[in-house]
């Protein structure tokens, strides 16, 4: 069975000294070990952004998407293949901004999915603009008067749209995030993990001495029952000195891939394909 170094690559990873990225990359491998998965039951999809880079360091099955486009890919190698892990990759701009259609319709489909989202509130890779989820006021390079506009919530987002598994983890906390998205794999349909990914370089207010100060884990402090929507929506909109991490949110409800007709006995990939000759467009793919 393999173990979280199973998941490693020869690769260094280029992300600057102290990025959060790093320990959702730890969280993550731990993950994929904890599942029991072998690498080439896993694909990874990334996005464009700091975060991107992961498929890189992760050893498994990877594609390097294009910017917003992580889970329409995500969707079509699920479809084509829905034996195979998908764990679709995005930054906050890449998922909450461009991707944000797409964020919608994966949810409400409930797709057997993994998502994680980098979520540093800022454009990092093209050196620190405003995202959806950067904080009203906030001076950043593109805004140097401060954001007007009020951010993204992606939990509410998520709990209207549908989601099955809806959770938040921070970077600075690999243990409690590997036990999140072990349970968002585990989890039969779409799995959010909204991270919360301090970026060293360009964010300098949602710092980790930020975050240790005010997350909390939800149930530390008395009961917390997450198939209550009322009481995930309470606490989905909670964001000052105390800010809560973990499993928002859990409902069970049939994946889109059992109720599509011609994959419910086999694969796609498996379908012998009749009466097309494909061979010469596979030949392109070898
Ligand atoms: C269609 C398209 N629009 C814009 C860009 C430029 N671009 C590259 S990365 C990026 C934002 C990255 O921010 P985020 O998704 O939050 O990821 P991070 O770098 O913070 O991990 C942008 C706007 C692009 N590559 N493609
Ligand atoms: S710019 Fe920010 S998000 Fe990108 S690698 Fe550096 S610290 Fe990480």
């Amino acid at each position: 069975m393999a173990d979280a170094s199973d998941f490693r690559t020869a690769i260094k990873p280029v992300w600057c000294p102290g990025c959060g990225n790093f320990g959702i990359l730890t969280a993550l491998r731990g993950a994929l070990a904890d599942s029991g998965l072998e690498p080439n039951q896993v694909m990874i999809v990334s996005g464009i952004g700091c975060h991107g880079a992961v498929t890189q360091y992760v050893h498994a099955n990877g594609f390097h998407s294009i910017h917003g486009r992580t889970l329409p890919v995500a969707t079509g190698i699920k479809l084509a293949n829905h034996e195979l892990q998908v764990i679709a990759m995005a930054g906050d701009g890449d998922g909450y901004g461009i991707g944000i259609g797409h964020f919608i319709h994966a949810m409400r489909r409930n797709l057997d999915i993994t998502l994680l989202v980098h979520n540093n509130k800022r454009y990092s890779l093209t050196t620190g603009q405003t995202s959806p989820t950067t904080e009203k006021g906030s001076s950043t390079k593109s805004t140097p008067f401060g954001v007007i506009e009020v951010p993204v919530n992606p939990l509410t987002l998520a709990l209207s749209s549908g989601a099955t598994y809806i959770s938040r983890g921070f970077a600075g906390d690999p243990p409690h995030l590997r036990k999140l998205i072990a349970d968002g794999i585990a989890h039969k349909g779409f799995a959010l993990v909204d991270v919360l990914q301090p970026c060293i370089t360009f964010n300098h207010v949602n710092t980790n001495a930020f975050y240790k100060e005010k997350v909390y884990k939800l149930g530390e402090d008395g009961d917390y029952d997450p198939t209550d929507m009322v009481a995930a929506y309470e606490r989905a909109v909670e964001w000052g000195d105390r800010i809560p991490t973990g499993l928002l949110y859990k409902e069970s409800r049939p994946t889109y891939e059992d109720e599509v007709m011609t994959i419910k006995d086999m694969p796609l990939v498996e379908r012998p394909v009749v009466g097309v000759d494909i061979s010469k467009t596979m030949e392109q793919f070898r």
